[in-house]
């Protein structure tokens, strides 16, 4: 079993090559007594990207590499020699990642799918070699030009999850514990607020392989919208699901209430973007197995009108039932089956 944490936000100082520069050279050649110019262009920078690649779980590697350089274009040459191109830096990011310019909070773009690819820093241009500027009247140029700067950027990278599901709900609602029996993730359970603190993604899996991946992420609590607590954190990386499943703990535990719990749910989500209130979703009522549980819903069900799912996490009550209504909701991928001998991964 895996369990899989992010850094989900990193910044890079990324430098793309210089172009060469432009070579000023003529021609010498036996017999010929005025050879012509023969100067060769510089090669280009080479530039930087971010790849998009399933194999790259997180933005870790780049955290502890935060600076990244691309190779400089060669020089030109006599004999009319161009200068080599810099090789290109292509650093692999997972899927969802989106770039920003760190000073001017820019977004350069994103890459969503498997091999997408954007450029954060292009590379400078190859200067000119002198044979660009011999004229008629000017048979002996001496003149070239430099190659230019490759650009310098600092980047933010963040990763935006790309799940089918998000799971919300307020801290210690017990989303982990569910996301525990959906699926072969194993987040931190805890009886207290803020267990997770980093996005944990679960796969969901049928008897026909089905898959539909489901993301865990931290509470949310009142003032999200605005960012308090993990706030933005949290906010951003539902934003990408298609489906949000709302965790509400019927039982009130901590002296909350369901009924305000679902309504501050609906009104953090709209405040900070309206279609996310309006986003398909499921509700659960959680912790049905706890004797205070069916007097909140009752009045769950009076104050707003809404019939969600009970289900107990912890004691697996009606999980079944959710699971096959989360297939029937979504239209979900199909894994090819595996292999009669393989061995349970871990
Ligand atoms: N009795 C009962 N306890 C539950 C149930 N689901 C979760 N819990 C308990 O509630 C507490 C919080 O559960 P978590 O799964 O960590 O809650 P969370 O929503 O992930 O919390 P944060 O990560 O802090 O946002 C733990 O002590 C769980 O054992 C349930 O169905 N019944
Ligand atoms: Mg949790």
């Amino acid at each position: 079993m895996k369990t899989i944490t992010f850094k989900d936000r990193v910044r890079l100082y990324v430098t793309a090559g210089n172009g060469g520069d432009g070579c000023a050279a003529f021609r010498r050649e036996k017999y010929v007594p005025r050879g012509g110019p023969s100067g060769g262009d510089g090669g280009h920078g080479g530039s930087v990207f971010i790849e998009a690649s399933p194999h790259a779980d997180s933005l870790l590697d780049l955290y502890y590499r935060p600076h990244q350089k691309a190779e400089p274009g060669g020089a030109g040459q006599n004999k009319d020699r161009h200068g080599r191109n810099g090789d290109d830096l292509i650093l692999k990011v997972p899927c969802g990642t989106v770039a920003l310019d760190h000073e001017t909070g820019l977004r350069l773009g994103e890459v969503i799918h498997e091999g997408d690819r954007l450029c954060i820093a292009k590379g400078g241009r190859g200067g000119l070699g002198n044979t660009h500027f011999a004229t008629s009247s000017h048979q002996a140029p001496r003149e070239f030009t430099p190659g230019t700067e490759g650009e310098k950027r600092t980047v933010t990278l963040e990763l935006k999850l790309v799940a089918d599901i998000g799971l919300v709900g307020y801290p210690n609602a017990g989303k982990s514990t569910l996301l525990r029996r959906l699926t072969n993730a194993q987040p931190k359970v805890a009886p207290y607020p803020f267990t997770t603190l980093n996005p944990v993604i679960g796969t969901l899996v049928d008897a026909d392989y089905r898959t539909l991946k489901i993301a865990d992420i931290p509470g949310l609590i009142d003032g999200a919208h605005d960012g308090a607590g993990l706030g933005h954190d949290f906010l951003r990386h539902i934003e990408r699901t298609q489906f949000l499943i709302w965790v509400i703990d019927m039982a009130g535990v901590d002296g909350r209430n369901p009924t305000d719990d679902y309504r501050g749910l609906l009104y953090e989500l709209t405040e900070y973007n309206p279609e996310l209130g309006e986003r398909p979703h499921m509700i659960v009522a959680n912790k049905m197995d706890l004797p205070e549980a069916p007097d909140h819903l009752a009045e769950f069900k009076r104050a707003t009108g809404l019939d969600p799912l009970s289900i107990s996490a912890d004691a697996g009550d009606q999980v079944d039932t959710l699971k096959q209504r989360l297939f029937a909701k979504l239209s979900p991928a199909t894994e090819p089956a595996p292999a009669k001998d393989a061995s349970a991964q871990s």
